[in-house]
Order: C-alpha cells, then sequence, then structure tokens
C-alpha cells in the first residue's frame, strides 16, 4: 500500500485530505521534523534527504516529493480534483506552485528561530497573499464550485495563519469554516489528532 511520510498538521495534512477526497488508500508514517525521526525510529534522512514531509512512497517503492508534485499526482489519479476546462491542470500547477513557493514559504519565519521584528515582517507578508487570494479566488472553493487539491492546500495554511494570529480576511475566514465541515477534512484532523 503507498504510504504518507507527515507530521501532525504540517503542509502533508494536504496530501492526507487529497488522499481522503480521492478515496485511495494509504498508509500514514509519523514524522518528527525536528529530531528528523519516523514514529518507528527510522533515520527520515535517509528515507528523504530533504528532510522534509510531505513524501509519498508508491507500493513499488518509487517517491514523491514537493506538495506540487504530490497534490498533483492525486489529481491526476481523481481528475475531480483538479479545475475543469482546457487549461485545467496548468491552472492548477499555477496555483499550486503559487500556494508553494509564495505562500507557504512566507510562513517560515514565523515557524523557526525567528526575531520578533522578523516574526512581525512575516505575519504581514502572509496577511497580503492570504488578502490577494481572498481577492481573487472564485466561490464556494478556491476554483469556484469544485474543492480541488489546491483548497487542502490552502486549508492547511489557513490553519497556520490562525495559530499565529495573522490577520485572515473574512471571506478566507468563511471559507475556512466551508472547508472545515468536509468530511475528508474532520477525518484527516481526527487522523492526526487535530480538532
Ligand atoms: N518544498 C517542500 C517544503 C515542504 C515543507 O516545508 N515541509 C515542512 C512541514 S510543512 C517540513 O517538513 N519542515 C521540516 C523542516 O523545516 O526541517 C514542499 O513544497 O513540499
Amino acid at each position: 500500500m503507498m504510504k504518507l511520510y507527515y507530521a501532525p498538521g504540517a503542509c502533508s495534512l494536504a496530501v492526507r485530505i487529497s488522499l481522503h477526497e480521492a478515496e485511495l488508500d494509504a498508509e500514514f508514517e509519523r514524522v518528527d521534523i525536528r529530531t528528523k525521526r519516523t514514529e518507528h525510529g527510522d533515520d527520515y534522512t535517509v528515507i528523504n534527504p530533504k528532510g522534509y514531509v510531505p513524501l509519498l512512497v508508491f507500493d513499488d517503492g518509487d517517491t514523491v516529493t514537493e506538495n506540487t508534485a504530490v497534490l498533483d499526482w492525486i489529481a491526476g489519479r481523481e481528475p475531480r480534483l483538479a479545475p475543469d476546462g482546457p487549461l485545467g491542470r496548468t491552472r492548477l500547477i499555477e496555483i499550486l506552485s503559487w500556494l508553494s513557493t509564495e505562500l507557504h514559504i512566507a510562513f517560515k519565519p514565523l515557524w523557526h528561530n525567528a526575531t520578533e521584528v522578523e516574526k512581525a515582517a512575516a505575519s504581514s507578508v502572509v496577511a497580503a497573499r492570504l488578502a490577494l487570494i481572498a481577492d481573487t479566488m472564485r466561490h464556494p472553493y478556491l476554483f469556484g464550485a469544485a474543492f480541488t487539491v489546491a483548497d487542502a492546500y490552502l486549508f492547511a495554511m489557513l490553519r497556520w495563519a490562525r495559530a499565529f494570529e495573522v490577520r485572515i480576511p473574512p471571506v478566507l475566514l468563511d471559507y475556512f469554516a466551508r472547508v472545515s465541515e468536509r468530511q475528508t477534512v474532520g477525518r484527516a484532523l481526527a487522523e492526526e489528532g487535530l480538532s
């Protein structure tokens, strides 16, 4: 069976939600991203030299890292989870790339040992990028009526924005509440011991 290496509440939560949305079975192995040990006591840097979650391992042992690639693979298996239309897959990569290289990266000082000044600066960068997405998103989900893997990624990051008390536009707070109500999201949160 496929295996996802994850850390509770990390960006790998987006992958767990998306696997559930796609009804793909997987096992899940927890990684302590500080000590780089897995729940079975293995050295994670041997399994994934990047040291990051998510890592998806297929039945044949082949692996995929990077949220953009992993989420796009899931959307390839379950096209309902990508926007439709001739540019659907391109639009998906466009937003996943932005979520990863612009939004996700902007949180890094909040997670790590940064000064208060650096954290305040990071918080306003995150807030500005959330405002941009609030202005450009369709409703009720990022691409309109259908929930996609990009929504799972944004949801995981909105959890962090709330925890770090970043300013979140009201439209995204409503969106967060809506996504939270999905059965797959409730299941994923419960599986990671989160509420
Ligand atoms: N470029 C990677 C980044 C993944 C990433 O930042 N993962 C975080 C958790 S959200 C992590 O594993 N951090 C461990 C560390 O910083 O050492 C991706 O897009 O998948």
